[in-house]
């Protein structure tokens, strides 16, 4: 990767905006705390956008309250758009912010390469690994805090290093990373061991609409979007939950649905035989890796879980 242009683009430029996706996640959190940490030791302004909230369970990183959702009101030099395989994934309209240049930096093999200079690394585990091969060539002090960032970001887009994209490389990535002052098991206990009473009895109430379909190489899981206020749960809690649906022996994809009465959100895992990610793709609006992926189809659940198993069959 030639980090020439990204490196003339910071010198040139002076007032940076950071912006990630909707449902901020660890890498997205993780790689846009690790980039304003870099460009304010610069000495650049820097400002970060996010629509959505910040997960409560990220809040522990180092600077998190500067990830705001307050929209941006003056011009910038620079918009850098972390961790987003295409621009409406920010959920806010660029155009009402002055921008003089674009920098798109991900990992999603689906991107759109949206900016003037775009750095997609589709073989990177996360957008943070990305960002710290970034640091890497410019030889950048990472401080403590900063690696919290980049293993959280590396960390949580594997799955807690349970994933295909999990490698030898990834992990001597993280113990670099570990090496420069990452409490690893902080990390993971703040990350994955952080449930609410609320988040469980969700994940209680999921679980029991378990079941197996096609000769049991599908599994699906089916979460109502009314039982989050019957349990009094927040929608992120039900952030990891798609995971389990792959976990059982003898299943190839696994789905977890979340359904309004119109329609039907599809989280998509496979262990590897079909490519959910290009299987999402062909569905209006949905797109992801090829283990981990998601789809709309605005339907309501009986009937889009029949199209969706259709679907699967074809493919399996
Ligand atoms: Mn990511």
């Amino acid at each position: 990767m030639d980090w020439t242009p990204l490196s003339d683009a910071i010198a040139k430029n002076h007032t940076f905006l950071v912006s990630s996706h909707l449902s901020p996640d660890g890498d997205n959190v993780g790689s846009q705390l690790a980039f304003i940490w870099y460009l304010k030791s610069l000495g650049k302004r820097v400002e970060c956008y996010c629509a959505d909230p910040l997960p409560q369970k990220l809040a522990f990183l180092q600077d998190s309250a500067l990830i705001t959702q307050n929209k941006p009101s003056g011009g910038f030099d620079v918009l850098v758009i972390l961790d987003c395989s295409n621009i409406t994934r920010v959920g806010w309209d660029c155009g009402e912010v002055s921008i003089g240049m674009i920098v798109n930096i991900d990992h999603h093999r689906d991107n759109a390469n949206f900016g003037a200079l775009n750095y997609v690394d589709a073989s990177a585990a996360a957008t943070g690994e990305v960002i710290f091969s970034f640091f890497k060539h410019c030889g950048v002090a990472v401080p403590a805090h900063v690696a919290v960032d980049l293993y959280t970001a590396v960390m949580t887009d594997t799955g807690g290093f349970r994933f295909s994209n999990t490698c030898g490389r990834v992990l001597r990535i993280c113990a670099e990373l570990a090496e420069l002052g990452v409490d690893c098991a902080d990390v993971y206990e703040r990350v994955f061991s952080c449930h609410t009473p609320q988040a469980l009895a969700l994940q209680a109430r999921v679980w029991s609409t378990l079941k197996f379909h096609l000769g049991g190489r599908v599994c699906s899981l089916d979460m109502p979007l009314s039982l989050l206020d019957e349990v009094g749960a927040k929608y992120s809690d039900s952030e990891g939950m798609a995971d389990n649906t792959v976990t059982a022996l003898g299943v190839e994809v696994g789905v977890m649905t979340k359904h309004s009465p119109k329609e039907t959100h599809f989280s998509l895992r496979s262990k590897g035989s079909v490519d959910v990610g290009k299987l999402a793709k062909s569905i209006s609006g949905g797109g992801g890796h090829s283990c981990a992926a998601g789809c709309t189809i605005k339907k309501p659940y009986a009937e889009a879980m029949a199209e969706m198993l259709g679907i699967l069959e074809g493919a399996l």
